[in-house]
């Protein structure tokens, strides 16, 4: 069975209780609630990880390999500074989905450069709650396969 490993990075545990105006009032597990039900419309499994530590990001990256088909990953504000998550994700032999709630490009010039989206097969940004969705249906169109 086809297997997604969804990663969140620093600061996404917080979510819905500030910013609701940036990132939503739905809480990560909300999401993550959400994202499970959608995998499981195409037959896939869904593992979450959240962490506020690099390290413990890359580890699961590390993990993920031979283990998941597809990884799709929120990295948060590591997204514009981890060439280490970037390493990681580039020895990732599956699909890499980049995903984020806001539009990062829309927002301060800190945040227009991700050094993650040289080495994902594509990337989401700027669709809210629908943003984790949309990233599983381009795992689903990056592996050949429609909802059951
Ligand atoms: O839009 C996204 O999903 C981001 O990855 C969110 C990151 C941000 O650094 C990226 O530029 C874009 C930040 C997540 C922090 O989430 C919070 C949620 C509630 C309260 C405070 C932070």
């Amino acid at each position: 069975m086809t297997s997604i490993l969804l990663l969140s990075g620093p600061n996404l545990n917080l979510l819905g209780t500030r910013e609701p105006a940036v990132y939503g009032t739905d809480t990560l597990d909300d999401h993550v609630a959400r994202a499970t039900k959608w995998a499981a419309s195409y037959g896939f499994t869904l593992e979450h990880l959240q962490s506020n530590h690099e390290g413990v990001l890359i580890d699961a990256i590390h993990a993920a390999r031979g283990h998941h088909d597809a990884i799709v990953m929120n990295a948060g504000a590591f997204t514009h500074t981890s060439w280490a998550i970037h390493d990681a994700l580039a020895a990732f032999e599956g699909v890499i989905v980049e995903v984020h709630l806001s539009n990062p490009a829309a927002r301060e010039p800190f945040r227009h450069t991700s050094v993650l989206a040289p080495v994902a097969h594509g990337s989401i940004a700027g669709f809210g709650r629908n943003s984790y969705l949309l990233g599983i249906d381009a795992v689903a169109q990056l592996l050949g396969r429609s909802p059951a």
